[in-house]
């Protein structure tokens, strides 16, 4: 079938529009129809070139709501009209992984997915006639994606499908490094670094934990005003003092903050949030994605002396089994998804979506189909 798709051809160059062709999907994959795709930085990090898994010709995006078109062979677990969101982290239930209550990182597609491909080692997406790959296996800027079934979960299909796209990726990455990997308590002191979707989002779960005092830190003063919304206490623009900003937390809080999230992928950031940690048992957690070839540093005294270092992928959430609850959640109001949703724009405008992004002016443009 036809699919408009956004393709990026080579990295660093506009997205184009483009009609692709979509071959039916395959033994255990389904085809959907998307209606709505978030644009995460993650795409545009991929986009630049600096990713050591971009693969090009590709059709990106991972932040996407839809309804299931057609099943594949032997996919049992839904039916056509469903309403689903794809999953970058998959949940085969089955692998090391899954069974395993301590991490969602299930592996059973992750390395084709790695390449751009379909777990057959193949793609589903062409162009005149040459194979077009697909992106941490989704793809969700186009209107037709093949996923895997073990790469969906159903939600409501009550949900509002503009606003819980971004369940796909930045709010539930934020919310679930809350909650699933620090494990902030009522109390806790928590600073954010990065107030864009992701670091919000943290915001979000911070407040919902009931966090003490929450840091908001951003070189852009316009992301304070959602971020007090969200429930930031204290919003620190780093270059408004001529010290390291792991020094001015420090001596706002005596001994540092207990839990600190970088969420910008600068690994000097990543520096300082750590250094912001309290001594003796202060943990920073690392959401944002570095570039090929970037390595964080600190002073292994920082470590001796009781502060953690962690990461978070998709906030540690098992997508097809947690993340139908958190749209229940937002539907319920528990969850704040609206004010994230800054921007909307048809598929034929992303590349705007992208610009935005860049400039510092959207938290969230919601592409529709
Ligand atoms: P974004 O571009 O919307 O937000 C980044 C924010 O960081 C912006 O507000 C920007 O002003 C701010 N910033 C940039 N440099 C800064 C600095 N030196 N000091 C303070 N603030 C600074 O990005 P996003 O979509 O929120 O994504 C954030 C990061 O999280 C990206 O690296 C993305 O790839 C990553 N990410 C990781 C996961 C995961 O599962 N680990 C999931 C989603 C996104
Ligand atoms: N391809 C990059 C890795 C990028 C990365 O770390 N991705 C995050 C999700 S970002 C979503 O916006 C992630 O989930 N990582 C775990 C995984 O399995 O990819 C690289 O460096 O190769
Ligand atoms: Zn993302």
């Amino acid at each position: 079938m036809k699919s408009r798709a956004a393709v990026a051809f080579a990295p660093n160059e506009p997205l184009q529009i483009v009609e692709l062709d979509v071959a039916p999907p395959k033994k255990g994959e389904v085809l959907i129809k998307l209606t709505h795709t978030g644009v995460c930085h993650t795409d545009a990090y991929t986009l630049s070139g600096e990713d050591p898994e971009g693969v090009f010709p590709v059709v990106l995006g991972h932040e996407g709501a839809g309804v299931v078109v057609e099943l594949g062979e032997g996919v049992t677990s839904l039916a056509v009209g469903d309403h689903v969101i794809p999953l970058y982290t998959a949940e085969c239930g089955e692998c090391e992984f899954c069974k395993s209550n301590k991490s969602n990182l299930c592996v059973a597609v992750r390395e084709t997915q790695g390449k751009g491909l379909m777990p057959d080692g193949t793609t589903r997406f062409s162009y005149n006639g040459e194979p077009i790959y697909h992106y941490m296996g989704c793809s969700t800027f186009s209107e037709y994606t093949v996923v895997p079934e073990i790469s969906l979960a159903k939600i409501n299909p009550q949900a509002n499908h503009e606003q819980v796209c971004l369940l796909g990726c930045g709010v539930t990455t934020g919310l679930g490094a809350v909650h699933n990997t620090a494990k902030v308590q009522e109390g806790d002191s928590v600073a954010v670094f990065g107030l864009g979707g992701i670091g919000l989002a943290v915001v979000q779960g911070a407040k919902q934990a009931k966090a003490g005092r929450i840091f908001a830190i951003d070189t852009n003063p316009e992301k304070f005003k959602l971020a007090k919304e969200f429930g930031a206490t204290d919003c620190i623009n780093p270059n408004d003092y001529d010290k390291p900003i792991q020094q001015v937390l420090v001596e706002m809080t005596k001994w540092g903050v207990d839990h600190t999230f970088e969420c910008i992928g600068n690994v000097n950031v990543m520096r300082a949030a750590l250094e912001s940690a309290h001594r003796g048992w202060g943990q920073s957690i690392i959401i944002g994605v570095a570039g090929a070839g970037k390595e964080i540093a600190t002073r292994p005294f920082q470590l001796v002396t009781g502060r953690t270092w962690k990461g978070t992928a998709f906030g540690g959430v098992k997508g097809r089994t947690q993340l139908p609850g958190m749209v229940e959640d937002a539907m319920k109001g528990k969850i704040s998804l609206a004010p994230f949703v800054t921007h909307r724009m048809p598929l034929e405008d992303i590349n705007k979506a992208f610009d935005l992004m860049h400039e510092g002016k959207s938290i969230r443009s919601v592409i529709h189909f």
